[in-house]
C-alpha cells in the first residue's frame, strides 16, 4: 500500500510540474482527477472533470462571462458585451462622514418590498450623482448633470480590469470602453471611490438642478510628491480603461 501511495504522490508531483497553460493544464487537471480516484478506488470509466471531453477551449469560451459597469453610459460599446440593466449612477452625499465610498448603478424602475417599508433615522442614505465638471471645460456643459451607467455582460471573457491613465488596453486584452478617472474632491467630508467615466458621457435628461449629492470629479495626478513625474504630469487629468479577457 506505501507503494501506491508513493506513486499517487509521484504522479500528482508529475503532472503539477508538466501542467503549463492552457489545455494542457486542463488535460492535467482531468488525469490528476482520474489518477487520485484510483488509487482511491472511485476511479471508474475516465469522465473529464468538465465534461467537455477534448473541446476544452470551447467549452471554456462557452461558460466563461463577466460583468462590469459602463459609468456614464447606458449601452455597452464593445461588440462582445451586452446590457444587464442600465440606470444611475448613486451613492453617498459628499458632506456625510458616514456616507458608503462605492458608486452603484441604480436601475431606472427600482423594485420595492412594500411590506418591509417603515420609517427611521438610523439609515444609509443614497443620494444621486453629479457630475462636478465646472472647472474642467471640455465637460463644462455637463455640471451638475446626472450621468447614466449600465451593468454590461461581456460572454466569452472571465475578468474585466480598469486601468488607470491608460488609454489602450495590454496586448491579448479586449477593450471596452476608454474615458477619464474621476473621484471625490480632496476637501469633501466624504471620499468614494474612483471610477471610469465614459468619454461622452450621457445624462439624464432634465438633470440640470444642482442638488450636490454624490459628486464626481475629474482625478488628476499631483507632482512634487512621491508621484513619478515625468512622465505623469501636474495636474493633468487623467485618463482610464476598462478591459476584459
Ligand atoms: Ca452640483
Amino acid at each position: 500500500m506505501k507503494f501506491f501511495n508513493y506513486t499517487v504522490v509521484f504522479c500528482l508531483i508529475f503532472l503539477n510540474k508538466a501542467k503549463g497553460d492552457g489545455d494542457d493544464a486542463e488535460v492535467a487537471d482531468n488525469v490528476e482527477n482520474y489518477i487520485w480516484n484510483f488509487f482511491k478506488g472511485d476511479a471508474g470509466d475516465y469522465e473529464p472533470i468538465n465534461n467537455c471531453k477534448g473541446e476544452f477551449m470551447t467549452c471554456e469560451t462557452r461558460n466563461a462571462s463577466v460583468v462590469y459597469t459602463h459609468w456614464g453610459r447606458s449601452d455597452c460599446t464593445s461588440d462582445t458585451s451586452d446590457v444587464v440593466y442600465t440606470g444611475y449612477i448613486a451613492g453617498g452625499h459628499h458632506s456625510h462622514s458616514g456616507a458608503g465610498t462605492n458608486p452603484l448603478c441604480l436601475p431606472e424602475t427600482p423594485e420595492y418590498n412594500n411590506g418591509l417599508i417603515a420609517s427611521g433615522i438610523y439609515r444609509s442614505l443614497i443620494y444621486g450623482s453629479e457630475l462636478q465638471t465646472s472647472s474642467y471645460p471640455p465637460w463644462a456643459g455637463l455640471h451638475d448633470k446626472d450621468p447614466l451607467c449600465a451593468v454590461c455582460l461581456a460572454q466569452g471573457r472571465s475578468t474585466s480590469l480598469m486601468i488607470p491613465a491608460k488609454r489602450t488596453c495590454p496586448q491579448g486584452w479586449t477593450k471596452e470602453y476608454e474615458g477619464l478617472l474621476m473621484g471625490s474632491y480632496y476637501k469633501e467630508t466624504a471620499g468614494h471611490e474612483y471610477l471610469c467615466v465614459d468619454l461622452n458621457p450621457e445624462v439624464r435628461p432634465g438633470s440640470s438642478p444642482n442638488h450636490d449629492g454624490f459628486l464626481i470629479h475629474n482625478a488628476v495626478g499631483v507632482c512634487g510628491s512621491s508621484l513619478a513625474c515625468p512622465p505623469y504630469v501636474h495636474n493633468a487629468e487623467l485618463s482610464c480603461v476598462v478591459c476584459t479577457w
